[in-house]
């Protein structure tokens, strides 16, 4: 049976300052992201809480957009706090409860050659309802997963910690020898040698209690996925160390799981084929993870301030006002968030840090909505 497609309900997509219809969301074949990779992108989960639709850290997904776009030397065309925005019409305007959300930040078509300076940086966002990244089983039984024959490439090669689109044909490198050869997903090692992370994933290990992560020097990505279970784990009291993590734990460690805006918590059961502990989710692993998703899901306090509540209260308007538009033509941005501002979450922030400064925002918001 074919899989459901999970763009069919995607009506609108936000590109370089309005929603478009989906169909429209195009670009130029001479693009220079899709000759020369250079495009910068963030993948962000919106929540279905019991008050209304949450994003799930926003303001530090979009600190590190930011911080993607500086290393490549991308001038954003929008503030950060316009891109917060957008965020937020996108999922609005789609009308989605719970969605994960792919904002790119893209050299567009200026010129061909490798020099990107000349080519213009455009800024699109799309959302869509995503299940289980890794399958629908994986929470309750754990991935099988192999260590890949590729390499991440050292710190010297390419930034691991911009999360930039070329990064990932070494990505779909280990991915495809993963899956051709039976696995759900591959980890990969540093240039060392050392353990690294996923193709799309950040990689924990349980040892005698002890919870470990290789560091950000093992060319990985930050991920704030992982930095959340960190934090949760101490919470907990658990002892976490970031640490170079030689290939050998990965088959004597106790437990063994990815984190990830897409993978979530995902506990690995076996890796080239030998069980990782008994075999099963580890009791630490599943812990954290239902920890994690009591809290995205507002089942929890919002105790360190990760949700940001995006009120669909003004969505049908808002759908209605796009349904008025699109009748006498494309909608605007404009217009929808016209239809929006009854209910407009301020935030004086205007750059990325402040936001993330300003962190327990999100939870200012919900009170004063309150
Ligand atoms: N490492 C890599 C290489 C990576 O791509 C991700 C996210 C992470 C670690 C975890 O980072 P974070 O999401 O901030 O916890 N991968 C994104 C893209 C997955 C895809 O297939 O596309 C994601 O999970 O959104």
């Amino acid at each position: 049976m074919a899989a459901p497609n999970p763009f069919a309900n995607v009506r609108w997509i936000w590109k370089n300052g309005e929603l478009v219809e989906f169909e429209k969301a195009t670009v130029h074949v001479l693009t220079h992201a899709l000759h020369y990779g250079s495009g910068v992108f963030e993948g962000i989960r919106c929540y279905r809480t019991p008050d209304g639709p949450a994003v799930f850290r926003l303001p530090e997904h979009l600190r590190r957009l930011a911080l993607s776009a500086k290393i490549y030397r991308m001038e954003l065309p929008f503030s950060i706090a316009q891109i917060r925005d957008a965020i937020v019409d996108t999922i609005r305007g789609n009308g989605f409860e719970a969605c994960y959300i792919r904002p790119l930040v893209f050299r567009g078509f200026g010129s061909m050659g490798v020099n990107p300076l000349r080519s213009p940086v455009e800024v699109v966002i799309a959302a869509w309802p995503w299940g289980k990244y890794l399958g629908d089983e994986a929470l309750a039984q754990g991935v099988d997963v192999c260590v890949s024959s590729w390499r991440r490439p050292s710190s010297s090669t390419l930034p691991s910690m911009a999360k930039a689109t070329g990064n990932y044909l070494n990505s779909q490198l280990i991915k495809m020898e993963a899956v051709t050869t039976g696995f759900v997903e591959g980890i990969a090692l540093d240039a060392g040698g050392y353990v690294s992370e996923g193709s799309g994933e950040n990689l924990f290990l349980v040892q005698d209690g002890v919870l470990m992560t290789p560091p950000l020097s093992a060319s990985l990505l930050p991920g704030i996925t992982r930095d959340a279970i960190i934090t949760l784990a101490r919470d907990f009291g658990i002892k976490v160390r970031e640490q170079v993590i030689p290939r050998g734990m990965l088959y004597t460690c106790d437990e063994l799981f990815f984190t990830g805006t897409a993978a979530e918590i995902t506990p690995v059961r076996s890796v080239d084929h030998i069980p990782v502990g008994a075999g099963r989710p580890g009791e630490i692993t599943l812990r954290l993870a239902a920890e994690f998703m009591a809290l995205v899901s507002g089942k929890l306090p919002d105790r360190h301030g990760w949700l940001y509540p995006v009120s669909m209260a003004a969505a049908a308007p808002a759908r209605q006002a796009a349904a008025t538009s699109s009748a006498a033509g494309p909608p605007t941005a404009p217009a929808i968030l016209e239809a929006l501002e009854a209910v407009e979450i301020s935030h004086t922030a205007e750059t990325a840090a402040e936001l993330v400064a300003a962190g327990r925002g999100a939870a200012g918001a919900a009170e004063s909505e309150g």
